[in-house]
């Protein structure tokens, strides 16, 4: 298939882009390097060393194949956005072209409005492109758990739709679930489902919109092949996600950073979980265009606290109980359906001590580029 991988270049997108072309499809990553510019405005550089653009395509393409790359700014440049859609003619779109940090989009007014602006017209520009150039081109948009909000108040959260009674009626019906973003950057992810629904209903658009948990591990069977293709290893309390800094915290010798009681359960997904799951999805163009497509991405369900022991039992390291800078709730319960996916295919990796130990091997060489400053620099959400 041919597949244009719209912010290839980050931590999701890279690892993945290597998957797709290693299994024979035909890949162009259109990215603007704004992650790497946010790493050096914000200090919050990546453990490992990312290899340029160029290091990387060159490495890819001894290892696996080639890879075409357009450098474009989704946002700010529409026409040439276009252009690219009708130069490669594309099956399928992967939109990974958002910010993704949840405390970066809450630092302040300048991270809210640009967390706004940058995600939801980067979503209606895809968009756009996708309909002027060819409506049958399946997209495809890693969304996120938090737009769901993380509790059971409507029982296990289903694959994006909530069946309802209507009093008045007494039908049933499916309905987007009622959104219940945690914080800015969980309600862009929230918008785009709106501009989904609209863009699907108006036009018959093929989209899959998945939902993903947190994201751990840093390396992939393909990123593993050559330094120059190693994936980055955010630590920092802006990109890193907890599991990584638990286990950066650990082997660089500071204490385990929990938020509050530690009580807060969340889904959680290995990367190379994560790059499966996109394939499969990719793979499987949606049957019908009836309604957009929302699959859960998840392996399994943990809370913080659990995760904080496991890492203090493997490492022998002290677990300190903060202050909790986000407005969260303290202790919750969660339960999620992750049927679609595993239907496809999808076997979930728990949360295992081989991945532990490979995680630890990349944070261990790496330790002495911590930067003890940047490891409690996320704002208070309010
Ligand atoms: N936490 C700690 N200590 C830390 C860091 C985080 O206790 O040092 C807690 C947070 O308070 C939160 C939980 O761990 O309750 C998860 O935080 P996180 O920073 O790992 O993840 P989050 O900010 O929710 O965002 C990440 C990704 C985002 C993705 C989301 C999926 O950055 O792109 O969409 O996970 S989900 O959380 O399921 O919505």
């Amino acid at each position: 298939m041919k597949i244009l991988v719209i912010g290839g270049d980050g931590f999701c997108g890279w690892p993945t882009s290597l998957k797709l072309v290693a299994d024979g499809h035909d890949i162009t990553i259109i990215d603007n390097f704004s992650r790497r510019a946010l790493d050096n405005e914000m200090s919050s550089n990546s453990l490992t060393e990312i290899a340029s653009i160029s290091k990387r395509l060159d490495t890819a393409k001894e290892y696996f194949g080639n890879i075409n790359f357009e450098f474009c700014d989704v946002v700010g440049d529409y026409l040439r956005l276009e252009n690219i859609f009708r130069k490669y003619k594309p099956d399928a779109v992967l939109h990974l072209a958002e910010l993704k940090s949840a405390p970066y989009s809450m630092l302040g007014e300048r991270e809210r409005r640009s967390t706004v602006d940058k995600n939801i017209t980067s979503t209606h520009n895809i968009l756009n492109a996708i309909v002027e150039v060819d409506k049958n081109i399946h997209l495809v948009h890693l969304g996120t758990m938090g737009v769901y909000g993380y509790n059971k108040d409507f029982g296990k959260l289903p694959e994006g739709y909530l069946n309802v009674k209507v009093n008045s009626t007494e039908k049933n019906i499916d309905i987007l679930y009622p959104t219940n973003p945690g914080s800015v950057y969980h309600m862009t992810k929230s918008l785009d489902q709106i501009l989904f629904q609209f863009y699907n209903k108006n036009w018959n658009l093929p989209i899959t919109d998945l939902h993903q948990g947190v994201v751990w591990g840093v390396q992939t069977d393909e990123t593993k092949m050559h330094s120059n293709l190693t994936n980055r290893f955010d630590y920092d309390g802006l990109y890193g996600t907890v599991l990584n800094r638990f286990v950066s915290q650990s082997a660089s010798g500071n204490d385990i950073t929990v938020y509050g009681t530690g009580g807060q359960t969340r889904a959680f997904i290995h990367i190379e979980d994560s790059v499966k799951c996109i394939q499969l999805a990719i793979e499987n163009r949606p049957k019908t265009t009836e309604k957009v497509r929302i699959f859960n991405q998840v392996s399994e369900v943990r809370n913080v606290r659990e995760l904080a022991e496991i890492i203090k039992s493997k490492y022998g390291s002290n677990i300190n109980y903060i202050d909790n800078p986000r407005n969260e709730a303290s202790e919750n319960d969660l339960e999620i359906e992750n049927s679609g996916l595993v239907s496809l295919g999808f076997q979930p990796t728990l949360l295992n001590d081989t991945l532990l130990d490979d995680l630890d091997f990349i944070a261990k060489a790496f330790k002495d580029k911590v930067d003890n400053n940047n490891i409690l620099n996320s704002p208070k959400w309010n």
